[in-house]
């Protein structure tokens, strides 16, 4: 998305529909996050309910610093069943728009 103009997969979050568009996924599962910067800014992106691991193998993280340009994957067990937010920690990105859902439960 443009500069100033901030979403997660395209679509910035909208605050009449908090869960519209949430991302799916199931408890028990796996999940991988590929997260990539396309704007010129850095990204602290942080998953609620969760720790996430960067990469297959690489250090679990609460928030994780995106660079811009950069694609990093997210791995995180489904083991906290709810509605979680997922935003920029940037208080003005994640507001206007850099915020979304994850959603499962038991
Ligand atoms: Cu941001």
């Amino acid at each position: 998305m443009a500069n100033f103009d901030w979403g997660l997969n395209g679509r910035r979050f909208d605050h009449e529909d908090p869960t519209g568009g949430a991302f799916q996924v199931a408890e028990g599962q796996r999940v991988r996050l590929t997260l990539t910067n396309t704007t010129d800014m850095w990204h602290p992106m942080h998953l609620h309910g969760h720790h996430v691991q960067v990469g297959a193998d690489g250090p679990r993280k609460d928030t994780v610093n995106l660079l811009p340009g950069q694609t990093l994957s997210l791995d995180f067990d489904a083991d906290n069943p709810g509605l979680w937010m997922t935003h920029c920690h940037n208080v003005y990105h994640g507001e206007s728009g850099m915020m979304g859902v994850v959603g499962y439960s038991a």
